[in-house]
């Protein structure tokens, strides 16, 4: 006789092949014998160990998606899977390892010469090499068609010019894919056709990426700028096969894909932790869990939870089918990023005043996924983009 399973109530892991199991149960080994015990610290710090990466890699971690270059080769349910148990330790952990994967590797393997490839995608898959993505800069983030960032055409190369805000390993990076607006012989740029891809390298001359100190939010995950001081690129570091931004939306589908099962990994140990503290904690004589109001909360921390990962799964399986469009990933990243903040939230509150503390983890990922919210394309904007899909009319502008 079936019986009802509360952590996994849809069994959702027997809706896995094989191979996709072990790789999730690889992935929980290696979060929680090597992520775990070093994230408390680390956030606390503000401090990210260098060595993840490399750790990363070891697992294939790293571009696991692609075929080749060392990389290994997994489907997209497997990326995803991954994505989970990584943030069910740290979203700045997961931040890490999904922007060298979908926003550096991605666009060099999907949009770069055969070179390119065979230079960057080798060493960025063992964590030799860090990469990070440059598209939001101060004043354009949800914007980012009206960015400033230029490249102007000189003999050999390009001369990039331009700032980049809120980049995600800038600091640490040896690789840096940035977006930049084309200019022509003129000096003058087109619309959105003219933004380009451009493969910049730690040492390069104007080339610099301050860190940028004092975030509440994602403390495990080291974030800078890029600054691009009249910058060189040779023509050989232009991503050739891409134009216009399509180029840096393909790599955010591939990111944002991650993030929505990533986000309800955050949530499920929030979850966990919620209902064996309340267990465990005894008030008016009763464990509190044994109260209407916190049995509640579980039953809608449990119902989105296990919604929002069949909703993943779905989308995935239509990934690698080479069948899922956009607006599928929006739904996706809006619904377990919204619904995994509020469960983080109702979590924070069922512990009380430990709650605060970072001993209990659930404030940290409830700060964490503020940002994880808001990065990839906000709550709100993903909302405006199913709305067009939906009445055919923009509200951007
Ligand atoms: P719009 O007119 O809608 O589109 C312009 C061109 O882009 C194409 N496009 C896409 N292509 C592939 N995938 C997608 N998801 C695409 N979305 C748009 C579109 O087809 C069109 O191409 P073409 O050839 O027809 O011209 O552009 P818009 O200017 O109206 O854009 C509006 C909007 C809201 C969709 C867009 O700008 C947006 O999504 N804004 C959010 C910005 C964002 O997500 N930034 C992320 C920065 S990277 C980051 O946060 C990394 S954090 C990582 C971590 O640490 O984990
Ligand atoms: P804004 O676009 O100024 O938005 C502010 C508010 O206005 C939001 O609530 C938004 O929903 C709302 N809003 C915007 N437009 C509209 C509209 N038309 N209608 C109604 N409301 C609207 N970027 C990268 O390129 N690479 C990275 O690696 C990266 N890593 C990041 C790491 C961290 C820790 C953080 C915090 C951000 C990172 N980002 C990165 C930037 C991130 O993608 C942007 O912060 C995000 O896209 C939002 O842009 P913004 O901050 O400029 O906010």
């Amino acid at each position: 006789k079936t019986k009802f399973n509360w952590e996994d109530p849809f069994f959702l892991s027997e809706q896995l092949t094989d191979d996709e199991r072990a790789v999730q149960e690889a992935a929980n080994a290696f979060c929680q014998e090597k992520l775990q015990p070093r994230v408390l610290m680390a956030a606390r710090h503000e401090k990210f160990d260098r060595e993840i990466m490399n750790e990363a890699g070891a697992m294939g971690f790293l571009g696991s998606t692609i075929e080749g270059y060392g990389c290994a080769g997994l489907n997209y349910v497997s990326y995803g899977l991954v994505a989970r148990e990584v943030e069910r330790v740290d979203s700045g952990y997961r931040s890490a390892i999904s922007v060298q994967s979908s926003l550096v590797m991605h666009p060099i393997n999907a949009y770069g010469s055969e070179a390119q490839r065979q230079k960057y995608l080798p060493k960025l898959a063992t964590g030799e090499w860090v990469g990070c993505f440059g598209l939001t800069e101060p004043n354009h983030g949800s914007d980012p068609a009206s960015m400033l960032t230029r490249a102007k055409p000189v003999d050999g190369g390009y001369i990039l010019k331009g700032a980049k805000m809120w980049i995600t390993n800038s600091p640490i990076a040896d690789v840096f894919v940035v977006w930049a607006k084309l200019e022509d012989a003129g000096g003058k740029v087109g619309g959105q056709e003219a933004i380009r891809g451009f493969v910049l390298e730690k040492g390069m001359k104007g080339l610099s990426a301050p860190k940028i100190e004092g975030k509440m939010s994602l403390r495990a995950s080291i974030t800078g700028e890029i600054v691009m001081d009249d910058v060189f690129v040779p023509s050989e570091n232009l991503l050739p096969n891409v134009s216009g931004l399509k180029g840096p939306f393909g790599c955010l589908n591939k990111a944002r894909y991650g993030i929505a099962w990533g986000a309800l990994g955050a949530a499920e140990d929030c979850w966990f932790r919620a209902r064996q503290y309340t267990m465990d904690r005894v008030q008016f004589g009763r464990p509190l869990a044994q109260t209407q109001l916190i049995q509640k909360k579980l039953a809608d921390m449990q119902t989105e939870i296990t919604l929002g990962l069949q909703a993943c799964l779905r989308v995935g399986r239509l990934m690698d089918e080479d069948r899922a469009v956009p607006e599928m990933i929006s739904l996706i990243k809006r619904n377990s990023c919204g619904k995994s903040l509020d469960i983080a939230r109702m979590a924070r509150d069922m512990h009380g005043g430990n709650g605060i503390h970072d001993e209990y983890h659930v404030i940290r990922h409830m700060i964490n996924l503020e940002t994880v919210n808001t990065y990839e394309g906000t709550h709100d904007v993903h909302a405006l983009i199913l709305g067009r899909a939906q009445t055919g009319l923009q509200a951007f502008y």
